[in-house]
């Protein structure tokens, strides 16, 4: 007799996310996983008969099985990093001053320019290590310090590298209204235009985006700015997400929702009238206490009008060199409920389900039938502790992305 599945886990406390019950948990629950997805999952007691026709069999001692995690906001490819940026804030200097004085992203823009695609794929393959030793089993990396068509590629073409050498899903996000390049500081109104005239068609066309992100903000692009790019890319057909109310309120996450756009993200400075335009626009909240935390930022985003509003609240680690060195996913979980008070159910809810809605990804997310195959086993025996450890690498025990157990977890 042919096996049924290729591959079933019993005896596991699964945190599947389906459905509105916390966690979505099944006590003493099993899941089969057949050519990449899910087949079977449920309490054990239910199996059909002939489920251990499995190839393999591993019975999980009780531990903690969650869809695999996907942290939905990186910015994972750049050269360089800015740790003397790290000593500078802590001698006073804020975000803003150093951004203002030639330093920040500018600064990692030139280091990226004279970086090779060799180089720069070499420099981000160990955080993306780092981010699957965590339990990381698809993500999103942004361009956006490159600043020129030349290096938007670069960077573009390697976070696909990337996702072929590893064997994950990497969704990529265009952000060249990410800051003005040096060559363009008289000129924000010729930037604009070659990023949305030139730069987006083209890489767009090389099949190198699948979304398109600006920062909306005092000290980077303004609404109106904005809105071109977002009016570019729905003519090419790509979706928008938006780095929104981070530092001041632009109205950026109302924007968002005009263009049901897929997330707007950071929104410290969210006010009541952003929240309801999101709730009605079905757009993600993607909350990132990686920067809220290294910033030192004293405002919280508004998570009980979130709440209130139904607003579907992802958490991401916005991985970048100067306001998120951040490399565990679920160290952003366990950050978002210490600073922005999420309950576990929550932010564990963020990083899964929540976080495939803001890369629009429907494919995953969940434990049910017919989903991909991407899940994480913990050396946990309650949902709640992977977001009580701080720090440490003992948590993950295996992962499985398209129903293969990555090699380092295997
Ligand atoms: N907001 C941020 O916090 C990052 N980008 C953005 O738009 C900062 C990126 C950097 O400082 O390199
Ligand atoms: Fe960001």
């Amino acid at each position: 007799m042919t096996p049924r599945w290729d591959h079933l886990l019993t005896n596991a406390t699964l945190a599947t996310f389906a459905g509105d019950a916390p966690y979505g948990l099944i006590e003493r629950g099993a899941i089969a996983l057949h050519e990449g997805h899910i087949a079977w999952v449920g309490p054990q007691d239910e199996l059909p008969a002939d489920a251990a026709q499995a190839v393999h069999v591993d019975d999980l001692g009780g531990a903690v099985v969650t869809p695999g995690l996907i942290d939905c906001h990186t910015h994972l490819v750049f050269g360089g990093n800015r740790a003397h940026e790290f000593d500078m804030r802590l001698n006073g200097a804020t975000y803003e001053e150093i951004a203002r004085a030639g330093g920040g992203i500018v600064s990692t823009v030139k280091a990226t320019r004279e970086a090779s695609e060799d180089e720069l794929f070499a420099q981000a393959l160990p955080r993306a290590h780092a981010l699957l030793s965590d339990g990381v089993t698809a993500l999103e990396v942004k361009s956006g310090y490159g600043l020129d068509l030349e290096t938007e590629r670069r960077m573009l073409r390697v976070a696909r590298r990337l996702g072929k050498a590893l064997g994950i899903t990497v969704r990529t996000t265009f952000l060249g209204l990410h800051a003005l390049p040096p060559e363009y500081r008289d000129n924000r109104n010729g930037y604009v235009a070659l990023m949305c005239d030139e730069v987006l068609p083209t890489l767009a066309g090389e099949g190198l985006v699948d979304a398109v992100d600006a920062f909306c903000e005092t000290i980077g692009f303004t609404p109106e700015e904005t809105r071109r790019v977002f009016d570019r890319a729905t003519q090419l057909g790509l979706p928008v997400k938006l780095h929104a109310e981070q530092l001041s309120d632009l109205d950026g996450a109302a924007m968002v929702a005009r263009y049901h756009g897929l997330s707007a993200d950071h929104l410290e400075y969210l006010g009541d009238s952003g929240i309801r335009a999101m709730a009605q626009a079905g757009t993600v909240a993607v909350l990132l206490p990686g920067a809220f935390y290294a910033l030192r930022e004293t405002k919280l985003p508004p998570i009980a009008g979130l709440r209130q509003h139904g607003v579907a609240m992802a958490v991401a680690t916005d991985c970048n060199p100067g306001t998120s060195p951040l490399l565990s996913l679920r160290l952003a979980a366990g950050m978002a409920c210490t600073l922005f008070r999420l309950t576990p159910e929550e932010a564990l809810r963020g990083v899964t389900v929540n976080a495939a809605k803001a890369l629009g990804l429907s494919d995953r997310g969940t434990l049910e039938t017919g989903k991909r195959a991407d899940l994480a086993v913990w050396n946990v025996r309650q949902p709640a502790e992977l977001c009580y450890w701080i720090g440490g690498n003992h948590a993950l025990r295996k992962l499985f992305v398209g129903g293969a157990a990555l090699p380092s977890s295997a």
